[in-house]
């Protein structure tokens, strides 16, 4: 049997400066930096994971700068993402008002592919920054308002202290892999770089790609 790739384009999104970068940079070389340096536009990390002996997953992680609130160039940024973690920053109570924004943001803007059979990307809720101030929702209310606002899951997370991140990662991927499977289980979905529709990602596609740096860190 042949070893089979599957590629994601996965949205971090939420307002300026609650870890969005860190996070990433967390998960993807385990590193952090209390230095903070606002990213530009939109900043992008691939992270190649193996999930069986047959399946490999490479996700291209899209990192969107939260000064890009809900503006014009959000869709051109969200087009062909598969899932998105939107974060906050449980210090900051302003900064999960806006959690539901950018959730509507997201799911005015991007959707599942046809052969899923469409409707809204997955995605999962990251109370970023624990180590500081615990989150002041209740898991009872966090649950809630996933359910209200559909999301997939909710988890509390420190890109500085290495909390929860892999986690979240590994639950959001395995969440594609399942709605891929269920919804693909008649005809195969393979990566192909050529087009940009259902979920497939060029990185060299300058309609959709206006700021493009060679790594987010
Ligand atoms: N204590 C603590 N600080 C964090 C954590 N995550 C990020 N920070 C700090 O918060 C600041 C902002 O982090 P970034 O990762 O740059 O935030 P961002 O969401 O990418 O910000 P923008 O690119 O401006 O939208 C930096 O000083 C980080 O060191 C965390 O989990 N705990
Ligand atoms: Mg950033």
């Amino acid at each position: 049997m042949g070893l089979k790739e599957y590629q994601y384009k996965i949205l971090v999104v939420g307002d300026l400066g609650t870890g969005k970068t860190s996070i990433l940079k967390r998960y993807i070389h385990n590193t952090f930096t209390s230095n903070y340096k606002s990213t530009i536009g939109v900043d992008f990390a691939l992270k190649i994971i193996q999930i069986d002996p047959n399946t490999i997953v490479s996700l291209q992680m899209w990192d969107i700068a939260g000064q890009e609130r809900f503006g014009s160039m959000t869709q051109a940024y969200y087009r062909g993402a598969i899932g998105a973690f939107i974060v906050y920053d449980a210090t900051r109570p302003l900064t999960f008002q806006n959690v539901s924004r950018w959730k509507n943001d997201i799911d005015t803007k991007v959707e599942l592919p046809l052969a899923w059979g469409g409707g809204s990307i997955p995605v999962v809720l990251l109370a970023n920054k624990i180590d500081q101030h615990p989150n002041t929702r209740s898991p009872k209310e966090m649950e809630e308002f996933c359910r209200e606002n559909s999301f997939a899951q909710w988890f509390e997370t420190s890109a500085k202290e290495n909390t929860n991140i892999d986690q979240a990662a590994e639950y959001l991927i395995s969440h594609i892999v399942q709605l891929e499977m269920s919804k693909q289980s008649d005809s195969e979905y393979e990566v192909d770089y050529s087009s940009s529709d259902s979920g497939k990602v060029s990185l060299h596609d300058e309609d959709r790609i206006t700021v493009i740096k060679p790594s987010c860190c």
